[in-house]
Formats: structure tokens, C-alpha cells, sequence
């Protein structure tokens, strides 16, 4: 069955693939599967017809038959462990990379969205120009040690994965800061994710989006 995803009717990252459907966008093409795409404005989202599928009021969601997902790390999952593709066969090395998934959500993403937010919402505050050198340590301290495991591997754990595509999507949420430039196995870590075809179709597709050029896949 085709499954249906939201995404935002107007993007405040103007297409640039910031946006958590760009994950789902992305896994659903690395796999192969075929997508629809129920475009929400945040009046709709914060509609109980919407909140019936996501609790908080957000996107993305997904829904395929009687199955209603939300949270962009478990829908990622979900399609991952539903197809070939994002996760390797062999059992241990499917839960390293289920460890990376984590990682990518639980470690590495929490202190790039609270500079984020700060960068955002708190750039009047007093105490603002304080405050954000110590986030950006905090991000600076996980992109150093990111970048050691890294090295100069391709991926986080062999082949490419669903840890890698989860990964390469919350660093993305760091452009334009120049926090990533000291961190050229990163910078190309993330060029190399941004260069496969799944994401360039996802890519495209959230900025048709955008450009009011958009369609289904
Ligand atoms: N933990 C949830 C998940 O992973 O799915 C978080 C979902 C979430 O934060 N959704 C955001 C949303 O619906 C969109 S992606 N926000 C509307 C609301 O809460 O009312 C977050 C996002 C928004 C904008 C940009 N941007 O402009 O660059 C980047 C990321």
C-alpha cells in the first residue's frame, strides 16, 4: 500500500531540506517506495484531525492502511525495517546501526536544536551573548568526537544506513553557522549523503514544494 506523509504547506526553511519530512522523504526513496504527500499548514496542524495522528500537533506523520505513525526517527525505522536497503541483514551489524539511528536523535541532534532555538528565539535576551558560545561548545564537543569515529570512513558502520541517513540530516541542521567548517571528514561525510540520487529526489521534491512546482511520487 502506498503510504501518505505530511509535510509543511509553506516551509519556514524555504526549501532548503531542513524539515523533518526530508528524512521520510529520504528513507521512502532509498528504498524504492512510492509516496504521497498531504501538504498541512500549521492552522490544520494544530487541528484534531491532524492531532489524531500526531499527539503534538506536528509534521511529519505517516500513514499506510490502518497504520499511523509520527516521529521522524521511528517512521525512518519503520521503513527501514520494512525494506531492504537502510539496514544490514546481519543481525549485529543491524543494531550498530540502530545504535547510530539513536545516536543521531538522542546525541547529536539535541544540542545542534537548542543553539538552533536560541539562535532563533533568544537573540534579544540579555544573557544571549553568553549563552550561546556555551552551545556551541556543546555542539563543538560532539562534532570532534563524531568526527574521530568517523575518520576517514565513508560511513558511520560499513555500508550506509539508516544511522547514516539520520545522521547526515540533523548535521545538515548546522549550515550556514560555520560550526562544521574545522570538520572536513563531516563536511564530507555529508556531501556524500547529499550526492545519492534518494536524496536529491527527496530533495527536489520538498523544494517543488516550495516552489509550488509539486506533485505525488
Ligand atoms: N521529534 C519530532 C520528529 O522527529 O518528528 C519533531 C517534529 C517537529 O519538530 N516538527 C516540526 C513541526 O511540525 C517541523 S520539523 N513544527 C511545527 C510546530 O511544532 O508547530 C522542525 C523544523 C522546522 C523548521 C525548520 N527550518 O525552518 O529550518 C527546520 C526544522
Amino acid at each position: 500500500m502506498k503510504p501518505t506523509i505530511t509535510a509543511f504547506e509553506r516551509s519556514p526553511d524555504r526549501g532548503r531540506g531542513l524539515a523533518r519530512d526530508m528524512r521520510v522523504r529520504w528513507a521512502l526513496e532509498e528504498v524504492g517506495q512510492p509516496y504521497d504527500v498531504r501538504l498541512v499548514s500549521f492552522k490544520e496542524m494544530k487541528e484534531p484531525a491532524h492531532r489524531a495522528l500526531h499527539p503534538f500537533g506536528q509534521i511529519p506523520t505517516y500513514e499506510e492502511g490502518g497504520l499511523a505513525l509520527f516521529e521522524s526517527g521511528a517512521i525512518v525505522f519503520h521503513i527501514a525495517e520494512r525494506h531492504a536497503g537502510l539496514l544490514p541483514g546481519d543481525p549485529t551489524a543491524r543494531a550498530r546501526a540502530i545504535t547510530w539511528m539513536f545516536a543521531a536523535l538522542n546525541t547529536m541532534e539535541p544540542p545542534i536544536l537548542d543553539r538552533e532555538i536560541a539562535t532563533l528565539v533568544e537573540r534579544d535576551k540579555t544573557w544571549y551573548g553568553e549563552r550561546l558560545p556555551v552551545l556551541e561548545d556543546r555542539v563543538r564537543t560532539r562534532l570532534g568526537e563524531l568526527s574521530s569515529r568517523l575518520g576517514d570512513a565513508d560511513w558511520l558502520d560499513g555500508a550506509f544506513s539508516a544511522g547514516d541517513l539520520l545522521m547526515v540530516t540533523v548535521l545538515r541542521r548546522l549550515s550556514g553557522s560555520g560550526l562544521l567548517d574545522p570538520y572536513a571528514s563531516l563536511c564530507a561525510y555529508i556531501a556524500r549523503g547529499e550526492a545519492r540520487p534518494a536524496y536529491q529526489r527527496a530533495f527536489a521534491d520538498q523544494l517543488a514544494v516550495f516552489t509550488g512546482k509539486a506533485g505525488t511520487r
